[in-house]
């Protein structure tokens, strides 16, 4: 392959290289060769074959997938007029208006982030989204956005899938041109689950637009405004995206009450903020209510509203009725296969249910349910990561557990060996809610919530016997952090014995946590991380680290042995390949491999298998141990 770089170098084509022009460009050599990319592809195959991929703890071997079909689209038409070339001529407070202005409810697509954080664990991979991106760009230009990023993806893409959030963010950025591209950001925790710096915030925040974001959902766990107004402040002032600060919805009752919302939207108004985000994680708006909230936001306030919920408990298509009736600007679903239950609402049949309603939107159905039907045959490729919740439950009013958490917790559950308390686990996690004085439950929060639940199934605690023993009870780290104020101050403070229980004489801080780091030097940062990680993408790759130094570590290593796997189709990568089985693998821009996997020997006196597979037609083999 270098010859190909030598000989198509100006100098060589002009006939003028001499044996010095080689030596003395020793770039010309150092080309990653195509076949250490087969040779790195079949060390990760051979190792899923023999050893399993360590994210599948059960498999079923009688599984039998569909090839998913990709509605057809047209790769040479141009993308019709978007909200993207929209938000382009119009400005960002033009764009506001005309959404405000204009009387169809709009529609944000939650398939790529919520949709399948809340179903499948967030597993789904870049390849699977990116097969179906631009003919649905092409296909429903109508839409306001597409959420596809931040929120729990960030995390599991490069822990769990090995593939870097920023090539995701580019890859859907460059199929879907006319979209706005939306992702959830966590306030000051940015995509992770505690403070960072602000100016990490700042450049987070900066790069996220550069590389594709058009619009910022900015929330807080605790509803703490304090907490928002640098991203805020960030997205206004450092790039030309869209800030949507969002109220995360817990319920209407004597703490929080319709004032306490309005009054919190309001603020963000103030904050600037161009739309408003109701956020309702668990899916506890009512349709009654939603009529009375969305009926008193739009009074209240000169932005536009914008719904998000999770069917948790089935009746939220309901809810969207009634809040479009209100007024409401945008609301939130998922494509039919990816929706309901922890999920959005169903898109495909919220379309329906508004046919001659006097705020359609038309959008082509029939379409709509093509892609559907697309991603219910890809669902099957992520079974091991169903929730295994079978219908909508009325006790989500009860527990208020968030769509993107009830998918783990069964999970976390059964790996905590609770899995047949999971009944008394769903009811501590609203002990546990009571005892931290019913605060705010979204990520990071509800995962302090879901952690304290554990400990108390766990140790068999009640909330008396919390209160009375707590002096000498060893907390989980996260219920410490949040009685410190690490997380950030809720709306009315911690109650005084919970917090001096866990806290054991420790004085909790006050102000915003992040006021306590240390703005980063970029630069020298950088530059350490360079020397640290020499297969890293560039700045992009550094902020992943310093998200999640150790994840980032770990996906450096896998990239080390095992390149770039997101090129590997979905089955194979979760399930390895059977004998005879055979993909195709896209190495390199119109470069395929073809890989069949032939047998796998005995292991021999050292643990050790030796792997064949037939690559393009010619014998290969690899060695693997196994672990068993
Ligand atoms: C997240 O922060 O990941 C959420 O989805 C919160 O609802
Ligand atoms: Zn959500």
């Amino acid at each position: 392959p270098f010859l190909m770089n030598v000989i198509d170098h100006p100098v060589f084509k002009r006939g003028e290289a001499r044996v010095s022009f080689i030596e003395s460009h020793p770039e010309l050599f150092k080309l990653r060769k195509p076949q250490d990319r087969s040779t790195k592809v079949l060390r990760y195959l051979g190792e899923v074959i023999v050893n399993g991929n360590p994210e599948v703890k059960k498999t079923d071997n009688s599984k039998v997938f569909r090839t998913p079909v990709v509605p057809v689209f047209d790769p040479y038409a141009p993308y019709p007029y978007g909200n993207r070339n929209r938000l382009s001529d119009l400005g960002r407070e033009g764009f506001a208006a005309w959404v405000k202005e204009q009387k169809q409810v709009l529609y944000t697509d939650t398939t790529f982030r919520d949709g399948h954080q809340s179903l499948l664990a967030t597993r789904v991979r870049t390849q699977d989204l990116q097969r179906v991106a631009e003919g649905f760009a092409k296909a429903h230009p109508e839409l306001f956005s597409m959420e596809v990023w931040g929120g729990a993806t960030f995390d599991v893409s490069m822990r769990f899938l090995y593939e870097s959030p920023w090539k995701r963010l580019e890859a859907l950025r460059e199929a879907m041109p006319n979209m706005l591209l939306q992702m959830l950001f966590r306030g000051s925790n940015a995509v992770g689950y505690s403070a960072y710096p602000d100016n990490l915030i700042e450049k987070f925040v900066e790069k996220s637009a550069e590389t594709g974001i058009d619009v910022f959902r900015i929330f807080d766990s605790l509803n703490w405004v304090e907490a928002m107004k640098v991203s805020i402040r960030a997205v206004r002032e450092r790039t030309s995206a869209i800030a949507e600060a969002a109220i995360c919805y817990t319920g209407i009752d004597e703490k929080y009450t319709l004032q306490y919302y309005l009054d919190m939207a309001r603020q963000l108004e103030d904050e600037g903020s161009h739309l408003l985000c109701i956020k309702d994680m668990a899916g506890l708006l009512k349709p009654l209510d939603a009529s009375l909230l969305v009926d008193e936001l739009k009074m209240a306030l000169s932005i536009p509203v914008h719904l998000h919920t999770h069917d948790t408990a089935g009746i939220q298509a309901a809810t969207y009725l009634k809040a479009i009736d209100a007024g409401v600007d945008i609301v939130d679903c998922a494509l039919g296969a990816l929706s309901g239950l922890t999920s959005q609402p169903n898109f495909n049949s919220v379309v329906a249910m508004m046919q001659g309603h006097e705020r359609e939107c038309p959008v082509d159905l029939p379409s709509l349910n093509a892609y559907s039907n697309y991603w219910e045959d890809v669902r099957e490729y992520y079974y091991p990561f169903e929730s295994g919740m079978k219908a909508g439950s009325a006790e989500v009013y009860e527990n208020e557990i968030p769509g993107g958490q009830y998918s783990n917790l069964k999970p976390q559950a059964i790996a905590t060996g609770l899995g047949d308390r999971f009944e008394l686990l769903k009811k501590n996690y609203s002990v546990a809610n009571q005892l931290f004085g019913n605060i705010v439950k979204v990520t990071p929060s509800s995962k302090v919530v879901g952690d304290m639940a554990i400990f108390m199934t766990a140790n068999n605690l009640t909330a008396d016997d919390v209160l009375e023993r707590g002096e000498e009870l060893s907390f989980p780290e996260s219920v410490k952090e949040l009685m410190k104020g690490i997380l950030g101050q809720p709306y009315g403070g911690f109650p005084e014995n919970i917090q001096k229980a866990v806290l054991k004489g420790e004085e909790p801080i006050t102000g915003r946590p992040n006021e306590h780091l240390a703005p980063i030097d970029f630069d020298a940062d950088f530059a350490q991380f360079q020397t640290a990680f020499p297969l890293n993408d560039g700045f992009l790759d550094y902020l992943s680290y310093k998200m999640y130094p150790k994840v980032y570590e770990e996906y450096h290593k896998a990239v080390e042995q095992y390149g770039d796997v997101s090129i590997i189709p979905t089955p194979a990568f979760f399930y390895g390949l059977k004998p005879n089985e055979e993909i195709l693998v896209p190495i390199a821009e119109g470069k395929n491999i073809l890989v069949r996997l032939l047998f796998m020997a005995e292991a021999d006196e050292y643990g050790m298998r030796t792997i064949t597979f037939e690559l393009n037609g010619q014998g290969r083999q690899v060695r693997v141990r196994d672990k068993a």
